[in-house]
């Protein structure tokens, strides 16, 4: 079989571009290790209330204008529900589920992350501008999954 001129052409470039691609993609991953900073850190599902320190869900200070938020997540609640912190302040959320897969993502951020049973959630943000920002479950988990929501407020 012969194959056309400009079919020879186009089966080279492509086959060029995929692995150029995947040179790219394998530099990135192995070379520079950008790969999403999840499953580091895993818990016992079942043992959530009892393990630290989602023992002790809610805000903690933990520097200067620094503070650490020890979240539960479970049909259909996010624990603690209302989080108040000064504007300026850099906050890590320590998130973990207590049953299925949940969201959780704050509206007018880029925070967006999956909160999986078995697995501890960390995210950092500084939270610069004063207001009232939305808390929501963005994966579905179960018949009450729209009513699920916090607030967090900056001032
Ligand atoms: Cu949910």
């Amino acid at each position: 079989m012969r194959m056309h001129r400009s079919e020879e052409i186009w089966l080279t470039v492509t086959t060029a571009f995929l692995v150029l691609f995947l040179l790219i993609g394998g530099y990135l991953t192995v070379q520079l290790a950008m790969s999403p900073p999840s499953h580091r850190e895993t818990i016992d599902p079942q043992k959530v209330g009892q393990t630290a320190p989602f023992d002790n869900p809610g805000v903690k200070k933990i520097g200067e204008n620094e503070y650490e938020v020890v979240m539960t997540l479970e049909a259909f609640m996010f624990t603690p529900g209302d989080i108040e912190i000064p504007a300026g302040a850099k906050v890590t959320f320590k998130l973990t589920s207590k049953d299925v897969v949940h969201g959780f993502e704050v509206a007018k951020t880029n925070i967006n992350a999956m909160v999986m049973p078995g697995q501890i959630q960390q995210i950092t943000q500084t939270f610069d501008k004063p207001g009232k920002y939305l808390v929501l479950c963005n994966e579905y988990c179960g018949g009450g999954h729209q009513f699920m929501s916090a607030a967090i407020t900056v001032k």
